[in-house]
């Protein structure tokens, strides 16, 4: 046992940031796993480990700056695997020569692989003639591969292609580099593959395309079955063979009514290797669309109506699809290119705009819901790379609580840390307190809130009251001021009716109640809870008194049923046994108006000749404003005092 430093390898020179630490002290690690994720203004890669062993100490830490040969881990090796570790490559910056201070890497691996396996150099495949440029590198020195893994992207004016293994093995080295002009036998790996598939490894790039050859990206035109031909006549317009199989529509590029041209593209589909646009097979007005975005297409499937002239309905009526079409493996067929002139794959721009990124990276853009075109592609000719949607994603997480705001609009509240200030003991809110919270926070921002005050003259009330304290004993239940608000608002609601009504989900139309059930707000230890007296103006001042003891004991026994809290017209807040001298109460919604009562005063008041001193209750009506006029509401309020200050009244 030894222990062995491992150090950053060769990163192209500057400076990079350490993003994330893959292992703890202790961990037991294999060759290759990774150990950090480095990261610069262009890329992150990760760092594989060069070696098995156990991590006994990290010596950097998320955010530290580092460059080439700075100490990373401490591992603890077994004796050989410690005198000969392999290299460690940052995966993008896997170059084969390089000089990293964790050794040269190919040269172990290949010579490992010598034993039972050989080394085959695999080049590109014929791709239709030309050039290409690879746009993408998907593996790297190290990586164990499988047969019919993408191993680069290329990309012409026309298409995108990924290039997929022709067989399994060890990536030995990387022999092309992002950015070059290609064309086929050019060599692209180095592959340590099993020495029993060695012969037919050792096959010429277009041999080695043929077992594969799987045609990548081809769109042949969609044929189109005439249904007419007259002047004009209705074709609807298939899917080609595309090689088989199904692929996604990921894109419908037009609309019913629109005219397009012959080769204008129609609908992009998508495998998982490519993404191919069908261009149409002649000219026409779209009549409908009978394909959808999201949905799996095949060979035949309908794609839209298209009426064309019927001259030119008969010749093109039949397009042949083109024979190399797009199969599951993708290896780019020697037809595809050129078979389609309208594909476009990884380039592709959509009408109007200009996202450029290859077929790999725009799945990951669809996973994480990426809108591309929001996207600066880093890429050469401002292509977007993996990096560019990783960095446009966390830069979008990172910036939510700027960016977000509630469903409002409104900003929200920034979280504080109160312990800092000094000792704090968090509680969670019982469920009645979040929903009062969320019930608040609604009406609140859904209720333009108006709140008028007036003080009763309840001298005479509270007269009466006294006198029947007698006879409430003898029933057995308590008079407070509560049962006369409650028949006084009652009665003003059937006198006002406005305050009676909601707004319908709608906003449109007003809902008008013939029953008045009114909600009294009850403090309860568990929270707020507001129970229904349903047809106050029915009932008697004794029923009304037994009913809010009733209720009032329930809620704070916590035995109130749903059906008891809802169904409510109006509410009544009362703080009157508590104090204060006036509040503004938030509208119960959908209910349009709620009283608060504050603590009765005696107050001198003016009748006529003199002061007098008269019981005042300090009384606050909220209202919504959509539905509630200021003129209602003076008058509903003149009304309710006038009753409270001569109960004699409700009786009429
Ligand atoms: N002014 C002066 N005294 C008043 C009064 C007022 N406006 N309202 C009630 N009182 C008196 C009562 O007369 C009673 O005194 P007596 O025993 O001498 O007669 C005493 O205060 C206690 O009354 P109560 O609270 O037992 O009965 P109530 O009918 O007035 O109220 C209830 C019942 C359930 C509404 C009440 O107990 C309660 O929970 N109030 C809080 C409501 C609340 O939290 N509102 C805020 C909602 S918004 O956050």
């Amino acid at each position: 046992m030894s222990i062995q430093t491992v150090k950053v390898p060769d990163i192209g020179g500057d400076e990079v940031e350490v993003i994330e630490i893959c292992v703890a002290v202790g961990d037991q690690i294999a060759a290759e796993d990774s150990i950090v994720v480095l990261e610069s203004d262009k890329a992150s890669m990760e760092v594989p480990a060069p070696f098995a062993g156990t991590v006994k100490a990290i010596n950097v830490a998320v955010g530290d700056n580092v460059s080439e040969g700075a100490a990373l881990l401490e591992v603890e090796v077994a004796g050989e695997a410690a005198a000969e570790p392999e290299a460690a490559q940052p995966a993008p910056a896997a170059e084969p020569e390089s000089e990293s201070k964790l050794e040269p890497e190919p040269e172990p691996a290949a010579q490992a692989a010598t034993a039972a396996s050989a080394v085959e150099v695999i080049n590109v495949p014929d791709f239709g003639g030309g050039e290409a440029e690879v746009i993408e590198l998907c593996i790297k020195a190290g990586d164990e591969i499988a047969e019919g893994d993408s191993i680069i992207v290329l990309e012409t004016d026309k298409a995108s292609m990924e290039v997929p293994a022709p067989k399994a093995g060890k990536v030995v080295s990387v022999i092309i580099a992002e950015g070059a002009q290609v064309s086929e036998g050019a060599a692209l790996i180095e592959l340590a593959v099993a020495a029993a598939s060695a012969p037919a490894a050792a096959a010429k790039p277009a041999e080695q395309a043929a077992p594969a050859a799987q045609p990548a990206q081809a769109a042949a035109p969609a044929s189109s079955a005439p249904v007419a031909n007259t002047a004009t006549a209705v074709e609807t317009i298939k899917l080609p063979d595309f090689g088989g199989g199904e692929a996604e529509v990921i894109e419908v590029c037009v609309a019913a009514g629109d005219e397009i041209a012959e080769g204008d593209s129609i609908i992009v589909l998508e495998t998982d290797k490519a993404s191919m646009e069908v261009p149409a097979p002649k000219a026409g007005k779209v009549v409908s669309i009978t394909i959808s975005v999201g949905s799996q297409a095949s060979e035949g499937d309908a794609v839209l109506e298209l009426e064309v002239q019927g001259a030119a309905a008969a010749p093109a009526s039949a397009p042949a699809p083109a024979p190399a079409a797009v199969a599951a493996t993708a290896t780019p067929a020697p037809a595809a290119v050129e078979a389609a002139p309208q594909q476009r794959v990884s380039g592709r721009d959509f009408v109007g705009d200009a996202m450029y990124a290859g077929p790999a990276v725009r799945k990951i853009m669809r996973e994480f819901g990426v809108d591309g075109l929001k996207i600066k592609g880093t890429g050469p000719k401002g292509r977007i790379l993996k990096e560019d949607v990783q960095k446009f994603v966390k830069d979008a997480l990172a910036n939510k609580p700027a960016a977000v705001t509630g469903g409002s609009g409104i900003p929200p509240i920034p979280a504080v840390d109160f312990a800092q200030f000094g000792e704090v003991e968090i509680k969670p809110l019982s469920k009645i307190a979040k929903v009062t919270a969320a019930n608040m926070q609604r009406s609140w921002l859904n209720v333009p809130h108006v709140t008028q005050f007036d003080d009763a003259d309840i001298s005479d009330l509270e007269d009466f009251r006294a006198n029947l304290k007698a006879e409430a004993e003898k029933r057995g239940v308590k008079i407070t001021p509560l049962p006369f608000l409650l028949k006084a608002c009652a009665n003003a609601l059937r006198a006002n009716p406005i305050f009676n009504s909601s707004l319908d989900a709608t906003g449109e139309n007003l809902v008008y109640k013939d029953y008045v059930h009114i909600g009294m707000a009850v403090d309860t230890p568990a929270g707020l809870m507001v129970p229904v007296i349903r047809d106050v103006d029915k009932k008697s001042i004794w029923d009304l008194a037994a009913e809010t003891a009733e209720l009032g004991a329930k809620a704070k026994d916590r035995k109130l049923k749903p059906a008891d809290m809802q169904g409510g017209c109006f509410t009544i807040s009362s703080l009157g046994n508590i104090g204060g001298t006036g509040f503004t109460p938030i509208v119960n919604a959908p209910e349009v108006a709620i009283l608060g009562v504050s603590k009765l005063a005696v107050k001198p008041v003016w009748d006529g000749s003199e002061f007098v001193p008269r019981k005042m209750l300090p009384l606050a009506l909220s209202y919504d404003h959509r539905v509630v006029n200021g003129a209602d509401a003076g008058r509903f309020f003149t009304y309710l005092s006038s009753l409270l200050a001569d109960i004699r009244r409700l009786a009429l």
